[in-house]
């Protein structure tokens, strides 16, 4: 397979039509503190669409997601909810524990970072692309996303030159969490790359486990995909995360770090040891200068971080300009000491030419920002040209996919319309015209019968 002209893709999830604010990810501080408020699933999906729109029209190659089904009625009936039809299981469920109908409603695949783990084929022994659905088992309601998301990658990312595995085993030791806590360092993209995971907790150091919430990927998860998808061992690094972070809510590695290229953004208090993860990263980096940019606690609190969102951001390399861009929410111009911090960088760092912010409030409420949005797909001009999938964002994509929401969408969601079984049959009908749009083929439940 040719390693020239390489691009990242940006796949950005589409927010599904039940995205709703249900409190169900404990130590996720903003889905704890908007548990029960109304959404408007139309705006999400909107500013979702806004993003990926306006990285399109800088040069960057962006593509979609489609989101799931909900509620999901396999889910409820494995549950024990029974009636004589879908109707009659939702009214049961949502009488007997609503808790539960919420989980089989949310459309938490829209955030795609924890889709999977992905190693493009210039990092892997045997040159192929490989894929790593996360198995997602410490948030019942994100378990639920992972067979149709394996579903989807496939259909996205077929031929020869993909090998998809299967997630990892369902047991607390395998928690998986994707892409959210997974970086990888090059020059060029189409170069062998640094791949770095970050894992929350590990059975071989329990004493530096978080004491307050859930660490949700693990050292052992991490060694597994890296070994399932043929990684060189000397360039291929594992980090843990501070254990204090994700007490103070920074529940997935991107919430206090990100990276692109040869550049590493993240916080004073991400790691356990900043200065060992810098120093691996060099021995394994054989391109060049790696440039790290660490934000000290006395200029951007770990607190203000995770209100902020300001590590979940993305980096990119707008063509035709120097220097990288980061695309951040509005919630960093709204943090006094972020937005400080962010005018300075842009000044002052020669590594950052300029700081894009975007209105994405409807999904940052339950804790998900504009990276958690996005799954990088590192791939060849071939292997893009080569997708039958109709996913990668066109203008004229783009018109179809808004008039699409806007025919299919409602304009606000209570918890309590999470009941109607209406709900479910919008929802099956705009998904059956996506699938169609995207040319993927059946990919739902409902679709298979
Ligand atoms: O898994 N929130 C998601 C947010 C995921 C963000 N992803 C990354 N950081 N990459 C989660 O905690 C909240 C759903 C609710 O409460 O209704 C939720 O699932």
């Amino acid at each position: 397979m040719s390693k020239s002209n390489c691009y990242e893709v940006n796949f950005d999830g589409l927010v599904g039509l039940t995205h709703n604010y249900a409190g169900l990810s404990y130590g996720n501080v903003a889905s704890s503190s908007h548990g029960g408020l109304t959404s408007s699933p139309r705006a999400a999906a909107l500013q979702g669409l806004e993003k990926m729109m306006a990285l399109h029209r800088l040069g960057i190659k962006q593509a979609v997601l489609p989101p799931q089904e909900r509620p999901h009625i396999p889910t409820l009936k494995k549950l024990g909810f029974e009636g004589s039809n879908d109707a009659e299981i939702i009214k049961n469920a949502a009488e007997l524990t609503p808790h539960k109908l919420a989980s089989a409603c949310s459309a938490s695949s829209m955030w795609v970072a924890n889709a999977a783990t992905i190693s493009p084929f210039p990092d892997s022994a045997d040159g192929k692309t490989h894929i790593t659905p996360a198995n997602l088992t410490s948030m019942f309601h994100r378990s639920i996303e992972v067979e149709t998301t394996g579903r989807v990658l496939r259909s996205i990312f077929a031929g020869a030159g993909y090998e998809h595995h299967s997630p990892l085993p369902v047991e607390p030791v395998f928690s998986d969490e994707g892409a959210a806590n997974h970086t990888r360092f090059c020059n060029d993209y189409g170069e062998t790359g640094v791949e770095l995971f970050v894992y929350g907790s590990s059975k071989v150091k329990p004493d530096l486990a978080p004491k307050k919430f859930p660490a949700r990927q693990t050292l052992e998860s991490c060694q597994a995909i890296a070994s399932n998808h043929c990684l060189d061992s000397s360039k291929t690094v594992f980090a843990q995360q501070n254990p204090q972070a994700i007490d103070a809510g920074v529940f997935h590695n991107d919430v206090i770090a990100v990276g692109n290229r040869n550049l590493l953004l993240y916080h004073e208090q991400a790691f356990v040891n900043n200065a060992e993860v810098r120093s691996q990263l060099v021995t394994a980096f054989d391109q060049g200068e790696l440039i790290f940019i660490e934000v000290p606690s006395a200029q951007v609190s770990l607190e203000d971080a995770v209100a902020s969102y300001l590590f979940n951001s993305q980096l990119i390399n707008v063509p035709g300009t120097n220097g990288t861009t980061i695309i951040v929410p509005t919630e960093c111009r709204d943090t006094e000491p972020v937005h400080n911090y962010l005018k300075q960088l842009e000044m002052d760092h020669d590594a950052i030419s300029q700081v894009l912010y975007f209105d994405l409030r409807q999904s940052m409420n339950n804790g998900g920002g504009p990276a958690c949005l996005r799954l990088r797909v590192v791939m060849s001009e071939d292997q893009i040209e080569g997708c039958a999938a109709n996913v990668f964002l066109s203008d004229s994509l783009y018109e179809q996919l808004k008039s699409w929401i806007e025919k299919h969408y409602r304009g606000s969601l209570a918890p309590e319309d999470l009941a109607d079984p209406t709900l479910l049959d919008e929802c099956r009908r705009a998904l059956d015209e996506l699938s169609d749009l995207l040319n993927l083929g059946s990919v739902y439940d409902f679709q298979l019968g």
